[in-house]
């Protein structure tokens, strides 16, 4: 043990009622001193702001801190790789409003923690990266520690705050801070410096147990002005095409009967975001996700709810729109509710910014709508009737593909079958990466239920899959399906492993074209290497499910792929099903060809 001076803490201002103190194991306190430590008082922190699950992977200097968490009953789900950890640590955030904790060793581990971290504060997804550091002594000096890194500096820029901990007596106000920052307001990812010194420095154990701080109300509610609600309705009231666009931010906020009674009440048509899908049923009647390219340029006044008018929406402007370039506006007014007051008119002109959080502003807008006594306009039929149509030509065009049977599958055929199986499983979360695996799969396979749809988000980052698998089926107990390109699967493929050693009942689906994008190029330049697209033809990922106890299957044919898939489900059983499609199936970028610079080659 280290011989820290040990200093007496000071009462914390937050420190609340005895009751919220912490039970200290007595077993972790030498009784004669009646001592605490760093280890111990980072579990107490944890445990006593609700934390019961620990996403990470261990070695110096957080070894020993992986085995007494789970001592102390914490759930400690160790990766194969920090960056799957940490892509399950931010998901468990979207998913409970609380932040998800990722724990890695230093300077590696710590950087491969990283880009869950930044992925997380892109997001607006909650989470800790807590990493172990080498002695500041030596790194600061540069004189080459093991693992030696300034951690602090480099995470910075990509969280949302970032923090060190020096002294055992600082442990609680760290915590605290960690989590307040990763959930109030706009939510982000948090990182916390832990270096190897800290954890044994002693310190009398009821002054530790005074220094720890339970965190009161660490997202406060945000209440919108009175009068940005009201010009906000009012511009909603006069519109003659109104939509609503749902985002992931409106997922988060957990309001779920809120929105769906101010989409109800309004009669006004909607487009969920890719993970927004649920928050009301994609076969919702007043949904306009099948007619999506027709009302993005008609509609007159947009409410967008918890979602940025980033590249994703492209950016509020331009053709998408229905301006004539794609610099240009196209007319729109936009009422914005975002808890981030920073984020109107950040690409276009917000005419209505209602900035809280979406709890509250939805409810506000509700009470406003009730207190017109029914005299809330129904938008007019014209708009509702010409929607009608697109979806329903759309949604005919579509089952026509869908009820295609080729040999081999393509995307359509197979994720048919996904669609009928999510229809009957209705509490399953699915996970979704790859290109076309995604775009398909997003736009086939309806979603039931609020935050059942977990996906690449907005960076649309492959890497993401098993992470969030793992994580989805930790902190829901729900059966989890991931449809994964060939190449998602790829980066995060070893944390089959991780599901078959907690025996998770996920099912990955890998949508198989040998390759990214599609598996039939080759390099015509007469060079003995493959093209850099493609992949070993005939791969059977399948065996690698296998390798570790699960189940693995190949699925040539959709009546394969659903009696593996239903047997999955029945069995709850890690399985992986290896649905072989037509190699020739999908596009370059998928959907996103446009944002290609290969596709913006002048000719
Ligand atoms: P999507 O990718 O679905 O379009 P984004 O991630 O771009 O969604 O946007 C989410 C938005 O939701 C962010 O601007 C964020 O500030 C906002 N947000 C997140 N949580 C809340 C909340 N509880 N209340 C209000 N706004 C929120
Ligand atoms: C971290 C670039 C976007 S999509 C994709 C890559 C490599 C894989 C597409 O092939 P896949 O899907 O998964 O087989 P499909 O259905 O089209 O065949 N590195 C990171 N993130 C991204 N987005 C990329 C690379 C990319």
């Amino acid at each position: 043990m280290l011989d820290q001076p040990t200093r007496t803490a000071k009462p914390s201002p937050g420190a609340s009622a005895a009751e919220d103190a912490p039970k200290i194991a007595s077993g972790e306190i030498n009784a004669q001193s009646q001592e605490t430590d760093g280890f111990q008082l980072v579990i107490d922190a944890l445990k006593l702001n609700g934390i019961d699950t620990i996403f990470g992977l261990p070695g110096i200097p957080i070894t020993d801190l992986t085995r007494k968490l789970q001592a102390a009953g914490l759930r400690v789900i160790s990766f194969r790789h920090e960056q799957n950890a940490g892509y399950a640590a931010s998901i468990a955030g979207f998913m409970t409003q609380k932040p998800g904790i990722c724990l890695t060793v230093s300077a590696p581990g710590f950087m491969n923690g990283l880009a869950a971290l930044a992925n997380a504060t892109t997001n607006c997804f909650p989470m800790i990266l807590i990493s172990g550091s080498s002695e500041r002594e030596i790194v600061d000096l540069q004189q080459g520690d093991y693992e030696e890194m300034d951690q602090l500096a480099i995470a910075r820029p990509h969280a949302k705050a970032a923090f060190r901990v020096l002294h055992a007596e600082d442990i609680g106000v760290g915590v605290a801070r960690a989590i307040r920052a990763a959930l109030s307001g706009r939510p982000g990812g948090v990182y916390l410096d832990l270096p190897a010194k800290l954890f044994p420095q002693t310190m009398d154990a009821e002054a530790g147990r005074q220094s720890l701080i339970k965190v009161v109300d660490p997202a406060p509610r945000q209440i919108p002005a009175p009068d940005a609600v009201k010009r906000a309705l009012d511009l909603l009231k006069g519109a003659k095409r109104p939509l609503i666009i749902l985002g992931k931010g409106a997922a988060y906020a957990q309001a779920d009967a809120d929105i769906r009674a101010l989409v109800e009440k309004t009669s006004i048509p909607y487009l969920p975001m890719a993970m927004a899908k649920g928050l009301l049923p994609d076969t919702h009647e007043q949904s306009a996700a099948a007619a999506r390219s027709y009302v993005l340029p008609e509609a007159d006044v947009v409410l967008v709810i918890g979602a940025r008018l980033n590249w994703l929406l492209s950016h509020g402007k331009g053709k998408t729109w229905g301006a004539n370039s794609a610099k240009d506006w196209g007319g729109q007014k936009f009422i914005q509710i975002d808890i981030s007051p920073q984020e109107a008119d950040s690409n276009v002109r917000i005419d209505a910014p209602v900035v809280g959080d979406i709890g509250s502003c939805v409810s506000a807008m509700l009470g406003a709508i009730s207190a017109t006594a029914g005299s809330w306009p129904t938008p007019p039929a014209e708009w509702l009737d010409a929607i009608a149509q697109r979806k329903t030509k759309n949604i005919a065009k579509m089952g026509e593909s869908l009820a295609k049977n080729p040999t081999p599958m393509n995307f359509h055929s197979a994720l048919n079958v996904v669609r009928d199986i999510v229809k009957a499983n209705p509490d399953a979360i699915l996970v979704n990466e790859g290109a076309n695996a995604l775009d398909f799969t997003r736009s086939i396979v309806d979603m039931y239920k609020p935050r059942k749809r977990l996906d690449v988000g907005t960076w649309g980052v492959m890497g993401s899959g098993m992470g969030f698998s793992v994580a989805a089926a930790v902190v829901s107990g729900e059966q989890v399906i991931a449809v994964e390109g060939d190449s998602a699967f790829g980066f995060s493929g070893m944390e089959c492993e991780t599901i078959c050693r907690y025996n998770l009942p996920v099912c990955v689906v890998i949508l198989n074209n040998n390759g990214v994008y599609r598996g039939d190029e080759v390099n015509t330049t007469g060079g003995r290497d493959p093209s850099p697209l493609v992949f070993v033809k005939g791969a059977r990922y399948e065996k690698l499910m296998e390798a570790f106890g699960g189940v693995g299957v190949m699925a040539s044919t959709p009546a394969e792929l659903r009696n593996a898939m239903e047997e999955a489900i029945r069995s709850r059983k890690p399985t992986l099903i290896n649905a072989v499609i037509d190699e020739k199936a999908g596009t370059e970028s998928g959907r996103i060809t446009s944002l290609n610079p290969a596709a913006k080659k002048k000719p």
